[in-house]
Parts: C-alpha cells; sequence; structure tokens
C-alpha cells in the first residue's frame, strides 16, 4: 500500500504521484457511490492510498479528507450537480485576458462566490497585458480597480512579454494553486512562462468567434520548479453556482456582508423588500451597480435551480 496525490484523470483512470513515481490507478467500485452528487468521485488534489497491482498499476482504496474543494455546476447537467474540479487547493485564481477573449466579469463573479462558499483563498489575474491600449485599457482598468477596492489581489500578466510572470510565480510558490477561466485566456500558456519546466499543450484563439478552442481537456496538478503545484484546467463558458441557498447569496459578496444586518428583513434578498441596506448603499454609490447586477443574475439563476430541483 502506498500513499500518493492525484494529479491527473481521464475517464475511469486516475495518475497517482508517489515518492517520484507515477502511478496509473482505478478506483474501487464504492466511491462512486459515496460521490453523491458531485459528477466525479476522486479529483486532483486528493490524497490516496494505493494498492499496487503485479502489472504497475494500482487501485485507489481510500481517499483522504479534503480540507478544501473548487465546485462549480456540472456543464449541461441538472441543476445541483457539482463537479468538483479539484481538492485541498490553498489558492484559487481566476484567468481572464484584456481581449481575445473579452474580460467577463460575470464569469469572475461567480467564481469568487464558489471559492468564499467553499473558503478557498481568490485572485484575479488578467492576462494578455501586452494588448492593452486605448481602447482595452479603461474598461481593464476599471475592473482591476474594483476588484482591488473589494480585497482580491489583481494581477496584470503577460505570457507574451513576462509582465507580471514573476509576481504570479511567488504567488504560486509553496502552496497548492488552482487557475480557472474562459476558454483562450491563455491559462496554459501562462502557466509554461510561470515555469518552462510544465510543458502544457496551448492552441490558438479562433479569429472568427474570438473565442478559445479548448486546447486543455482535463484537469491535471504540476509540481512547480520551487515548491508547490498548480492545477491547469480545462476552459469553461461559465462557472455555475451550485451549494447555494438564494438567501445567502450575498454573504460572498465583499462589498455587501459589511451592510447586510441593516436590512429590515433578516432573510432579505436585496432585490425587492423595502428598508434594504444594500439597494441603500447602491443608491448612494458604495455598492457598485455593476457588482449588483451581477448579483442579481445570479440570485435569478439561483431561484430558477431551486425550482428546477424541486421538479
Ligand atoms: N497576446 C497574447 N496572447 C496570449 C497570451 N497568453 C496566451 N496567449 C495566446 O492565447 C491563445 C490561447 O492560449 P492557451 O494557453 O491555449 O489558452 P487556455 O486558457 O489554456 O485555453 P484552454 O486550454 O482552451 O482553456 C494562444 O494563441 C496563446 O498564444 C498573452 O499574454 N498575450
Ligand atoms: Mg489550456
Ligand atoms: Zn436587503
Amino acid at each position: 500500500m502506498i500513499d500518493g496525490l492525484v494529479i491527473r484523470t481521464t475517464g475511469s483512470w486516475y495518475d497517482v504521484a508517489s515518492g517520484g513515481d507515477v502511478v496509473p490507478c482505478t478506483v474501487r467500485g464504492r466511491f462512486r457511490l459515496e460521490g453523491g452528487d458531485a459528477t466525479n468521485p476522486v479529483v486532483i488534489g486528493d490524497r490516496v492510498s494505493v494498492l499496487r497491482q503485479p502489472d504497475g498499476t494500482g487501485v485507489i482504496t481510500s481517499l483522504g479528507t479534503r480540507s478544501t474543494v473548487l465546485v462549480r455546476r456540472a456543464a449541461g447537467r441538472r441543476v445541483g450537480v457539482s463537479h468538483v474540479i479539484a481538492a485541498n487547493i490553498d489558492a484559487a485564481w481566476v484567468i481572464q485576458s484584456v481581449d481575445l477573449p473579452r474580460f467577463n466579469p460575470g464569469f469572475v463573479d461567480r467564481f469568487l462566490v464558489m471559492a468564499g462558499v467553499h473558503r478557498i483563498p481568490a485572485g484575479i489575474v488578467i492576462n494578455k497585458a501586452d494588448l492593452l491600449d486605448d481602447r482595452t485599457g479603461p474598461p481593464i482598468r476599471f475592473w482591476a480597480e474594483l476588484y482591488r477596492d473589494l480585497g482580491y489581489p489583481v494581477l496584470l500578466t503577460s505570457a507574451l512579454n513576462g509582465e507580471g510572470v514573476d509576481t504570479l510565480l511567488g504567488a504560486l510558490t509553496g502552496r497548492i494553486s488552482a487557475v480557472a477561466g474562459p476558454s483562450g485566456v491563455g491559462k496554459s500558456t501562462l502557466l509554461n512562462a510561470v515555469d518552462g519546466t510544465l510543458d502544457l499543450r496551448t492552441g490558438q484563439v479562433s479569429s472568427r468567434t474570438r473565442k478559445g478552442t479548448h486546447t486543455t481537456t482535463s484537469a491535471s496538478l504540476h509540481a512547480l520548479k520551487g515548491g508547490g503545484y498548480v492545477a491547469d484546467t480545462p476552459g469553461l463558458r461559465e462557472f455555475g453556482l451550485v451549494d447555494l441557498d438564494p438567501p445567502h447569496l450575498s454573504h460572498y459578496f465583499a462589498e455587501m456582508a459589511p451592510v447586510l444586518s441593516g436590512c429590515r428583513f433578516p432573510n432579505c434578498t436585496h432585490d425587492h423588500e423595502p428598508e434594504c441596506a444594500v439597494i441603500e448603499a447602491v443608491d448612494e454609490g458604495t455598492i457598485s451597480q455593476e457588482r449588483y447586477a451581477s448579483y442579481l443574475g445570479m440570485l435569478r439563476s439561483l431561484r430558477l435551480g431551486a425550482r428546477d430541483v424541486g421538479r
């Protein structure tokens, strides 16, 4: 029996790193059942025990307790079905780009909420800083300042000219981190720039749709030269919410949490109720219109989701 770390999952095979070896493993059937609502019972970052087989493969026989999980709603699945992206991570970074594809604040907000729900410190990387110009600059500066003011670290990077790459390396070294974001923002290219030993596959952005082409197809965890691990993950169209009741959503908006006690109703959802401290703060300009609109969009999708699950 050996102990190891799950570094890649593809279909029913799991690569487990242990003492310098990588052992391809299967899992015992009962994990599939214990996985509950999640689509995947064993994920990258999991600590596992493995029974070695004579042919060099292994069988995962037990799963360590997870300190954290990065979770999103499973793509194309009934609402409420979750997909665990990675376990036991110390930090999560949402990657966006200055352009090609365009910065998506709705994606960022959903990611930050889900990281908050699972108590994972989160930050924002805006890649392709070499594409900053008179057109792209003003909106990017607006979003960078907004998220910094909320207390999140915001890094501007360019895998092309190296800007911000050392800062990102410093933030990743010595801990287990995961990156996630839309396809084509340059997640894999940026991680290759951070650590030249990674050699991750990278793709192109379609000139027609200006979107990425989903080059990375499975999540994988990589040792960094200075210590620690980073998980590269496949591009996502959207970061879907799970594990959240509508009245709790505002707790995960950093600028709303401090004013919530001022609402007249303790279960206020801040969209129609009278004497709502959040709506007052939006009217006074201390909570931004953009973030409030994003909140309302999420509230709507959570309410639709609650009905869907009830059927
Ligand atoms: N201009 C510019 N292009 C970049 C930068 N980083 C990555 N790219 C380009 O963006 C395209 C997509 O890069 P990938 O690293 O494959 O993107 P990804 O986010 O990993 O995409 P998926 O694996 O599909 O999720 C490639 O053509 C890269 O060369 C950058 O900093 N500046
Ligand atoms: Mg990639
Ligand atoms: Zn309220």
